[in-house]
């Protein structure tokens, strides 16, 4: 509250706090965990709601005079931090070909701009569309259609560097890339697994099911290197007298494993599992479900029976009675739901542990069935709705098929660049325009000096954004900023009040309508602006009428029911308060895979080992930041006050490397480019984090991830997983 008051004033703190999450209101953009269906209660919001509410909520505006007083050189010296904090963008800026500011530009002379460098390219694949997760679902489907219409599936998105090794692992398995599970399955399970995911800071709302769970008797176990401070201890803000007031742990057994070590976990307590059964015949296994919904189990049987136990208590840093007691936790359990976040999905192997999580919800049937299931957590508010809209430069052929027959234009059909090719082929000249909804792809990438440099060798960016990042100062030699309405605010686009929709983790769809008075009188809407551009770009090609969309989203709304699988009736169905998606292994047990059933996966245990006197840094987010928007630097739950340049690291690695708590350090890492990428002047802070894994936080630490480090089958580059040495810094 204090944090709101002092960035938004008192009135417009209590107006925008009471409407969100409410019915009616607006969706809360800190996360994508999904609101208690029927009983939303006022203080339906946690503290890193606020915190995203009143940032977007500021008063301080960055304007023309701002932009004239400094410089982009002088913009660049400036801290990540700095810059999001001078408050909300709220003209259309442009920075010519060889100019030193930015300038004011008006609206039609924007979209003018982009609509010549677009035409202008050789071809449409040599234009990127990069979506940040933020986006409402009907901005997504004009966007992805203007970039079809266009003619490229170059539809790179933040997933890309966030859950995509879920998406690809569940769509094999399972048939579909999402959650299988509903809040009140949550509340019904008998153990919750929490794996490489730290919910007090990036979901908080997320502990007030934990709580609902363990209330009822619920067991919660927690996998992950550090002792995150939600999982140790409880502190709701909405119920301090709670559970947790009392200073409960609410995780019941917390593994610390080493990095990357899930995948012989998970393998290692499967082993178990069929040793119970063996042992007592018809208690453990859910055999009737494997017979009769699973392919693969006898292969994945034998491969799993052959393990290598010394092979897995290497990878994990457990010791053995550790995963009997996971295995005994398991066997016990009637219901369970394995919840995951970004701890699994930035590895190198990524994909190969969330098929191994799902063999396991396999083996005892934990899934299609109330109190149990598969439960990715996803990050930014949208990210699952925007891929429902077809945000994926994969999307497959029965959606381009009803593109065309919607729209009646061929879509392209060869796949288009992820965010990682993105930057190889703006860095090999092969993209020369870069146009963004929402995100600060600069910073969020990996590699960052490589990332930017391709950024800054593109003819021709776009962003359209709330605030001022370090993608608009590592931007194309032209370059536009188009600054757009925030999700509190209002929308009258088209001169009638309009709502977008979203979809949260849980496949829940719902409308989201902002009530604040817009940060200033020429921001347009994503929506509106994306319109423009396509209007520009295309002109009346292939009929589509974008300006109808614009005065209209129930226009859209009425598109994306005739095109999106799983969406009929959509105007009318949101219009009724909204729907949940379909899900066919949740909702029936029909998995739609090739083989028609849910498949069991062999996945070699490899060991991944680290030379010696390296380390395994893991990068991730502190309890003051929004991914790339900083907005404090103090980290709480973690004891640290006032910086960010941190490495967290055990006390065995302080005394074996000859550092000490306190000791100022370069980070170098390490990659078969034979490159060494550096960050300078961290602090190192002892720690309890196994022996060899190592930590700190993003976005400081990106320009150490390199490019090509990424996960096999997702692509997703392995934040999580940097080999790095440590130098004493100079001076
Ligand atoms: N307030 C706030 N909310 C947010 C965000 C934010 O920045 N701030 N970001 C949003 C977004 S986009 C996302 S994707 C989510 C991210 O939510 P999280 O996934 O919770 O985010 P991270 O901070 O990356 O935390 C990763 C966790 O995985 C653990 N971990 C690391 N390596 C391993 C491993 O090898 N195995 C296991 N088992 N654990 C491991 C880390 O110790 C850490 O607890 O949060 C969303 N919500
Ligand atoms: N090393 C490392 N790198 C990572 C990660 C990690 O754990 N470690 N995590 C990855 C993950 S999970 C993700 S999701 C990505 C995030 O990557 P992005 O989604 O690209 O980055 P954000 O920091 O969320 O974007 C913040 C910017 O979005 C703009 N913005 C905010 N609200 C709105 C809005 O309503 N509309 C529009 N148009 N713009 C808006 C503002 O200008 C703000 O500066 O980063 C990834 N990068
Ligand atoms: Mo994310």
């Amino acid at each position: 509250m204090a944090k709101a008051l002092g960035q938004m004033g008192v009135v417009k703190t209590a107006r925008n706090l009471l409407t969100l999450n409410q019915n009616d209101g607006f969706d809360c953009m800190s996360c994508a965990w999904p609101d208690p269906q029927g009983r939303r209660h006022t203080a339906e919001f946690c503290e890193n709601g606020a915190k995203a509410v009143s940032w977007e909520g500021v008063r301080d505006t960055v304007g023309p005079e701002f932009f004239a007083r400094h410089s982009i050189a002088d913009l660049a010296g400036q801290t990540d931090h700095w810059l999001e904090k001078q408050g909300r963008l709220t003209h259309p800026m442009v920075r010519r070909d060889g100019g030193t500011h930015y300038e004011p530009i008006s609206w039609a002379e924007a979209f003018a701009l982009t609509g010549e460098h677009l035409r202008g390219l050789a071809g449409p694949d040599e234009a990127i569309f990069y979506t940040s997760g933020r986006a409402s679902n009907e901005a997504a489907f004009l966007y992805q259609l203007f970039a079809r219409a266009f003619g490229t599936n170059n539809l790179p998105d933040c997933s890309n560097m966030c859950h995509e090794s879920t998406s690809v692992g569940l769509r094999r398995t399972i048939g579909v890339g999402k959650g299988s599970v509903s809040l009140q399955d949550l509340h019904e399970a008998d153990l919750i697994i929490v794996s490489g995911q730290n919910p007090g800071t990036n979901h908080p709302r997320m502990l007030t099911a934990l709580e609902v769970a363990k209330r009822d008797g619920a067991k919660i176990l927690a996998v992950n290197p550090l002792p995150e401070a939600g999982l140790r201890r409880f502190d709701n803000p909405q119920k301090a007298r709670g559970l947790a007031g009392r200073g409960t742990p609410l995780a019941d057994l917390m593994l610390p494993i080493r990095s990357n070590g899930d995948l012989a976990l998970w393998q290692a307590v499967s082993l178990l599992l069929l040793q119970a059964e063996d042992a007592a015949p018809g208690t453990v296994l859910d055999r009737a479900f494997i017979e009769s919904h699973t392919v693969g189990f006898d292969e994945w049987e034998k491969h799993i029976r052959d393990l290598d136990r010394e092979a897995v208590l290497s990878a994990t840093g457990l010791s053995w009675s550790q995963i009997e007691a996971t295995a005994e936790m398991l066997a016990g359990s009637k219901r369970i739901v394995h919840c995951w976040a970004m701890g699994i999905t930035q590895h190198h192997n990524a994909v190969a542990t969330i098929k191994e999580m799902v063999n396991v919800a396999l083996l005892q049937g934990m899934i299609g069935k109330p109190g149990a299931g598969l439960c990715p957590v996803r990050g930014h508010s949208n990210v699952q709705g925007d891929r429902t809209m077809g945000i994926w430069e994969k999307a497959p052929d029965s959606f381009l098929d009803a593109i065309r027959d919607e729209f009646g234009f061929e879509p392209p059909r060869e796949h288009g660049f992820d965010a990682a090719e993105a930057v190889r082929a703006l860095r090999d000249g092969r993209a020369k325009a870069f146009i963004a909804l929402g995100g600060n792809f600069v910073a969020a990438m990996s590699d960052t000096e490589v990332t930017a440099a391709a950024v800054r060798g593109a003819e021709f960016t776009v962003q359209i954004s709330t605030k001022l990042n370090r993608s608009h100062i590592d931007a194309g030699r032209t370059a536009l900023i188009l600054p757009t309405l925030g999700r509190t605010e209002r929308d009258l686009t088209g001169g009638r009040e309009q709502r977008v929709t979203v979809e949260d983790s849980m496949s829940a769809v719902h409308a989201s309508r902002g009530r604040s008075a817009p940060a200033g009188p020429l921001l347009r809407s994503e929506v509106d602006i994306l319109c423009g551009i396509a209007a520009a770009t295309l002109g009346d090609r292939h009929d589509i009428e974008w300006a109808e969309f614009a005065g209209d989203y129930d226009r859209i709304r009425d598109r994306i029911g005739r095109v999106v699988p799983g969406c009929d009736d959509y105007a009318e169905k949101i219009r009724a308060g909204g729907f949940v998606m379909p899900h066919p292994p949740r909702d029936s047990r029909t998995f739609p895979t090739p083989e028609g059933k849910a498949v069991f996966t062999v996945s070699p245990l490899e060991v991944l080992t680290v030379p010696p006197g390296r380390l395994i840094l893991q990068t991730l987010r502190s309890h003051d930041q929004f991914n790339t928007t900083i907005y404090g630097l103090d980290d709480r739950y973690r004891g640290i006050k006032s910086g960010r340049r941190v490495v967290f690291i055990s006390a065995e690695d302080l005394t074996e490397l000859g550092f000490a708590d306190g000791d100022m350090v370069d980070l170098v890492s390490e990659w078969a480019d034979g490159r060494d990428r550096r960050a300078e002047r961290f602090r190192l802070v002892e720690y309890p984090t196994p022996k060899g894994c190592v930590a700190a936080y993003y976005p400081e630490t990106n320009p150490l991830v390199p490019l090509d480090s990424q996960a096999a089958e997702s692509g997703t580059p392995t934040s999580k997983w940097v080999v790095v040495r440590l130098i004493p810094a100079a001076g």
